[in-house]
């Protein structure tokens, strides 16, 4: 009989860098810190391992389905959702470093900790819709330090992204992957189930300047303002002078479609269109995240006119237009849509 497999690590192999080790690292070369900062982080890696845990095992732990609530954007609201919002909730209450936190799934911001000297806003469990048949889905947050003293407020969420000081997702994929940023460029680490810890799998990530595919929902396009319009069919011209046409790749997951143009290069579009006129991404906890993610990876992020970073929010569900991926391949983008 064969021997049983063995584990990810035999006795022998050089350990890799732990995301616990990596912030810990980062942490000697931020001047000053008091560990509050890294001790969050960790805090959402717990909270990550929880969820991925029930995520794998969802068919199993009658976890699929539908709870038959609709949620702040009008969505029926999956079982993962529900329970992904609260293990996020739950950990960073008790990390008690959040003094403001925003969820997609919750109508209102939370209040959590009166000193806590972060604001976390996130979408625990994004691409829902594609629970049931086993696609990619992910979690995408962004930590944003408080501004205010005193009461917190809403004006403590409603900050541009340039104010951002961590940004990361999770696809929950064949592996899980966790991308972050804590402001000194993109690393990703992969989390071994036999282990429970999450390993450096790709330091240092760079955007390609420039991709050969693109990613959007053609299906949108007769809802689509004709500046969108001319640019997806410019895309996908046949010119092998510029290269094009651009191979088209969608999934319908924000997090597994971007993870993928973060690591070969192109662009991820979802424009404002008939019906959604001011796009369907959430700016706060979807747009602001994977712009920083982007931008730190040399890469770029716009609603079609403005830099994502650079908008101020009026609301916490609030929705942006979204072209996001290789610098040259959103300049082409943003150059269609502020033609007259
Ligand atoms: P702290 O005093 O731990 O709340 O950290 C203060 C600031 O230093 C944070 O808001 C970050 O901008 C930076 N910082 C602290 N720890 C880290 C870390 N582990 N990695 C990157 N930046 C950090
Ligand atoms: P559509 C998932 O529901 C989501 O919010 C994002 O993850 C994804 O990019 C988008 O909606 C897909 O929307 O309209 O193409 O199904």
């Amino acid at each position: 009989m064969a021997d049983a497999p063995s584990s990810s690590f035999s006795a022998g192999a050089v350990v890799g860098t732990t995301l616990r080790e990596h912030v810990l690292f980062s942490m000697h070369a931020a001047p000053g810190a008091t560990g509050e900062f890294t001790s969050l982080i960790n805090h959402l890696s717990l909270a990550i391992r929880i969820i991925n845990s029930r995520v794998r095992a969802a068919g199993l732990a009658n976890l699929l389905g539908y709870t038959g609530e609709i949620n702040v954007q009008g969505e029926a609201v999956q079982k993962l959702d529900v329970f992904s919002n609260d293990v996020l909730l739950n950990v960073l209450e008790r990390s008690g470093h959040c003094a403001v936190i925003a969820s997609e799934e919750l109508d209102e911001l939370k209040f959590s900790n009166r000193d806590g000297k972060y604001v976390v806003l996130f979408d625990p469990l994004d691409g829902s819709s594609n629970i049931d048949t086993n696609v990619g889905i992910g979690t995408i947050f962004s930590v944003l330090r408080r501004r205010s003293t005193g009461a917190a407020s809403q004006d403590d969420a409603l900050r541009p992204g340039t104010e951002i000081v961590a940004a990361g997702y999770v696809l929950y994929g064949p592996a899980t992957v966790f991308v972050l940023s804590t402001g000194n460029g993109v690393h990703c680490f992969t989390l071994d189930p036999d282990v429970g810890e999450f390993f450096l799998s790709q330091g240092n990530v760079r955007c390609p300047l420039r991709g050969n595919g693109y990613s959007v929902n053609e299906g949108n396009f007769s809802r689509w303002d004709p500046r969108v319009q001319a640019w997806n069919t410019w895309i996908k011209a046949d010119d092998q002078a510029t290269q094009r046409p651009y191979g088209h790749r969608y999934v319908g997951s924000l997090v597994a479609d971007a993870h993928r143009v973060l690591l070969k290069g192109g662009i991820f579009v979802y424009p404002a269109d008939s019906k959604s006129p001011t796009g369907k991404l959430r700016l706060l906890y979807e747009a602001n995240p994977m712009a920083f993610l982007f931008e730190q990876a040399g890469g770029m992020a716009t609603d079609g006119v403005n830099r994502i970073l650079d908008i101020v929010p009026s609301a916490v569900h609030q929705r942006v237009p979204l072209a996001i991926g290789s610098s040259e391949d959103v300049i082409a983008y943003r150059r269609f849509l502020t033609q007259a």
